[in-house]
C-alpha cells in the first residue's frame, strides 16, 4: 500500500497562518495527523519549516521589499556580492519550467520573466490576440498556454493560491535591474508555469506532475525545477524524467524535507537514478544542512542556501520560506547562467560544472556525494578560464581571473563570490534599511 503524507496541506496552513497572524500550527503535529484513508499517490511540496520568529520578520521586510529606494543598495549588493553577473546575468532564451502551485503572472518582479509561448502570442489570422483567442494556436494539444499550463485544472489559469510556486519562481528568476524587489539567481530567464498542485483540490498530484513533465519536454525547456517528492518510486515518473534526460534537459530536484538519509530512505523523483538529475539538500547561514533536510552520501548531490531564503510571494509581495525547494531553485537558477553563458551546454554538461565547481566542506562529506555547497561565481569563472568538465584547467588559459581561481575552496573564504554571502549581504542590507526605517 502506498502511502504519502501531503506536506502541501501543512505548509499551506502554515502559510495561512503567516497572512492571518494565528498562532503557528506545528508542521510536524499536522503532517502527521492519522489519515483516514489511504491517500492516492502524491508529491509533496518540499517547503520544511516555519518559524513564528521569522514569520514576523517576514512581514516587516515583506514592506521594505517594496520600498522603491531600495533598488540603490540592490545596485550595491549585486557589485558586491554577485560578480558572477558580470559574466552572465542569464538570457531569456533559456527555459526553466517551474513545476508547483503556479505562480502569481501579475508579479511586478516576475511578469517579465514568464516564458512566452512563440506559438500562442502575437495576433491570429483574424487579427485577434492568440494568447487570448481560445484557440490552440499551436496545436500542442493546449489552448492558449501562453505562460505555462494548469494540470490541476486543465486550463492556462496559473494563479498561485500556495504561494510556495511564487517563492520558487523569485528564487530561480526573479526580474534583475529592475529597480524593484528582488533579484532571482538568474536576473533574465524565461520561467515555464506549470501547475501541478493546487491547495483547494487536492487531488492526484503525481499525475499531474508527469503532465507537467511532458509538457516541459515537448515545449522545449532547457531545464525543470522540481520541489515536491515522495518516498515511493513511481514508474511512469522516472520514465518520464528519462525521457527528459534523453533530450539533454536538467532536472533539479528537492532532496526533501524529511530528515533522513536518503541512501536508505529513497526519495523520488531526486533518487531515481538517472544522469540529469541533480538532487539538492538546504544549509543554512552557517553553511550546515538543516535539521529538516534530507542528507545522503550516495544519493544527495550538492548543498544550496535554504533558510529564510527572500523571494517573491503572491499578491506583488516578499517574504521567506526555507526549505530544500528553496534550494533546488538556488541550483535551477545556477544552470540557467551556464546554460546561457554557454549555449552548447546539455543537462550533464552543466551538472558536471556545478557539482565540480562547488565549495568542499568537511562536513558535508556525510552529507553529500560531493562535499560540496553550490557556488554560482566558482562555476562561471571555472567555465571561462577553459576548465573542462574533468577538472583540469586547460593549460593555455590564463586570465586576469586567476586569483577567484585559486582561491581556497574552503568555505568561509569564498567572500563575496558565494551566493551565501549573497545572501548574506541582502540579510544585512534589509536589516539596516529596518533600523533606519525605525528611526525616521
Ligand atoms: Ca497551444
Ligand atoms: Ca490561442
Ligand atoms: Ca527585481
Amino acid at each position: 500500500m502506498i502511502i504519502r503524507v501531503f506536506l502541501a496541506v501543512a505548509t499551506f496552513l502554515l502559510f495561512l497562518a503567516v497572512l492571518t497572524d494565528t498562532p503557528i500550527l506545528n508542521l510536524k503535529g499536522v503532517a502527521s495527523k492519522p489519515k483516514p484513508k489511504a491517500p492516492p499517490v502524491t508529491r509533496e511540496m518540499e517547503l520544511g519549516t516555519i518559524n513564528t520568529s521569522v514569520q514576523a520578520e517576514e512581514k516587516k521586510e515583506s514592506i521594505i521589499m517594496n520600498d522603491p529606494a531600495m533598488h540603490k543598495k540592490w545596485g550595491l549588493a549585486k557589485t558586491d556580492a554577485l560578480d558572477a553577473w558580470q559574466l552572465t546575468t542569464g538570457s531569456r532564451e533559456i527555459i526553466v519550467a517551474v513545476v508547483d502551485t503556479g505562480i502569481d503572472i501579475e508579479h511586478p518582479d516576475l511578469k517579465n520573466n514568464l516564458w512566452v509561448n512563440p506559438g500562442e502570442s502575437g495576433k491570429d489570422k483574424h487579427g485577434r490576440n492568440k494568447a487570448t483567442n481560445g484557440v490552440d494556436d499551436d496545436g500542442n494539444g493546449f489552448i492558449d498556454d501562453v505562460h505555462g499550463w494548469n494540470f490541476v485544472h486543465s486550463n492556462n489559469y496559473l494563479k498561485d493560491n500556495h504561494g510556495h510556486g511564487t517563492h520558487i519562481a523569485g528564487i530561480v528568476g526573479a526580474e534583475g535591474g529592475n529597480n524593484y524587489g528582488v533579484t532571482g539567481v538568474a536576473p533574465k530567464v524565461s520561467l515555464m508555469i506549470l501547475k501541478y498542485f493546487d491547495p483547494q483540490s487536492p487531488g492526484n498530484n503525481l499525475v499531474n506532475t508527469i503532465k507537467a513533465f511532458d509538457y516541459a519536454i515537448k515545449m522545449n525547456a532547457h531545464i525543470i525545477n522540481y520541489s515536491g517528492g515522495g518516498m515511493e518510486f513511481s514508474q511512469p515518473e522516472f520514465r518520464a524524467v528519462q525521457r527528459a534526460e534523453q533530450k539533454g534537459i536538467l532536472f533539479v530536484a528537492a532532496a526533501g524535507n524529511e530528515r533522513s538519509n536518503s541512501d536508505y530512505k529513497k526519495y523520488y523523483p531526486a533518487d531515481y537514478d538517472l544522469d540529469n538529475i541533480i538532487s539538492v539538500t538546504a544549509i543554512n547561514p552557517t553553511l550546515r544542512v538543516l535539521s529538516s533536510s534530507n542528507y545522503g552520501v550516495k544519493t544527495v548531490d550538492i548543498a544550496a542556501p535554504g533558510e529564510n531564503i527572500y523571494s517573491t510571494l503572491p499578491g506583488g509581495t516578499f517574504g521567506t520560506m526555507t526549505g530544500t525547494s528553496q534550494a533546488t531553485a538556488f541550483v535551477s537558477g545556477v544552470a540557467a547562467l551556464l546554460m546561457a553563458h554557454n549555449r552548447d551546454f546539455d543537462a550533464k554538461a552543466v551538472k558536471k560544472y556545478i557539482l565540480r565547481t562547488g565549495d568542499n566542506l568537511e562536513w558535508l562529506k556525510s552529507k553529500t556525494n560531493t562535499s560540496k555547497k553550490l557556488n554560482i561565481f566558482r562555476s562561471l569563472t571555472m567555465l571561462d578560464q577553459g576548465v573542462g568538465a574533468s577538472g583540469v584547467v586547460a593549460s593555455n588559459t590564463s586570465s586576469a581571473e586567476s586569483d577567484t581561481f585559486n582561491a581556497p575552496t574552503n568555505q568561509e573564504n569564498t567572500g563575496a563570490t558565494s551566493l551565501h554571502s549573497f545572501g548574506q549581504a541582502l540579510k544585512k542590507f534589509v536589516h539596516k534599511e529596518d533600523e533606519s526605517t525605525d528611526k525616521e
